[in-house]
């Protein structure tokens, strides 16, 4: 099975855990979004990760993913027991997809690290300020209460709900925000113990691998770090405009 997809995106990451958590071998080809070349765009028609390629079958989409995952590998489960807990674990994972995603991905983690990383376009403050001042204030206020006294959502294990909203927190953490403890103390407890678990935790020195290493050498510094690395590449030398919203928010 292959992986196209890196531990930095938020949705590459919760497709990673479910793997790691489901001890599912993979190979990985950590293409840095933007950069896929035409064979990408064949697998990935929106041209984002992650992507799941195993022979001639091609998923995309973080969450239509694990959930194949889920139904073909069922041990451990990632979605709770009954109708209504997995009801409610999806809107969770979409409310985190939809609503993190455009204000920490979009907003924050693109203009502060992605659009000057790779397109070299300057942060606009103004949509940072929007995600910092008024987004994540109302996204925190939500997650607030959901978030579990203890535990995890469901019970004692992590599952999808926890690992979702946590992977959105890693990318804003590294675009400089970090949930406060003393304004949402059950969210920033909850995700920090989402970040203890054994499958976040071992993501943690690959992103700082993804994050740290020129684009030239990542496969070799994230295959000596142990990562099954594939021999095909999706890679190419120059960045293409996106598909969808990112499309939009890239400088003309
Ligand atoms: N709904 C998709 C969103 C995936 C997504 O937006 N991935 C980003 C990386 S974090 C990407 O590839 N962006 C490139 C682009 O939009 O052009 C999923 O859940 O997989």
């Amino acid at each position: 099975m292959l992986i196209i997809g890196n531990h930095i995106s938020p949705y590459a990451r919760k497709v990673l855990i479910a793997l790691a958590i489901k001890g599912i071998a993979f190979e990985l080809d950590p293409v840095v979004p933007y950069f896929g070349n035409d064979a990408f765009t064949r697998l990935s028609p929106l041209r984002r990760i992650p992507v799941l390629v195993d022979g001639d079958f091609v998923l995309n989409d973080s969450t239509v993913i694990c959930e194949y995952l889920d139904e073909a590998y069922p041990e451990p489960p990632l979605l709770p027991a009954t109708p209504r807990d997995r009801a409610q674990a999806r809107w969770i994972e979409e409310y985190c997809d939809s609503r993190m995603g455009e204000s920490i991905v979009w907003k924050l983690f693109f203009q502060r690290v992605i659009g000057p990383f790779v397109w070299k376009q300057p942060t606009d403050e103004a949509l940072v300020a929007q995600a910092l001042d008024h987004d994540l204030p109302a996204i925190l206020d939500w997650l607030e209460g959901v978030a579990p006294a203890s535990g995890f959502l469901f019970g004692e294990a992590p599952l999808m709900a926890d690992i979702t909203p946590a992977c959105f927190l890693r990318n804003a953490a590294m675009a400089g925000w970090t949930v406060d403890a003393g304004r949402w103390p059950r969210s920033a407890a909850w995700i920090a113990r989402v970040w203890a678990t054994p499958a976040f935790a071992a993501t943690l020195p690959l992103e700082h691998i993804q994050r740290t290493t020129p684009r030239r050498d990542l496969r070799a510094a994230l295959s000596a770090a142990g990562v099954c690395i594939a021999s095909v590449s999706h890679d190419d030398r120059t960045p293409r405009r996106g598909v969808l919203t990112s499309g939009a928010i890239l400088a003309p």
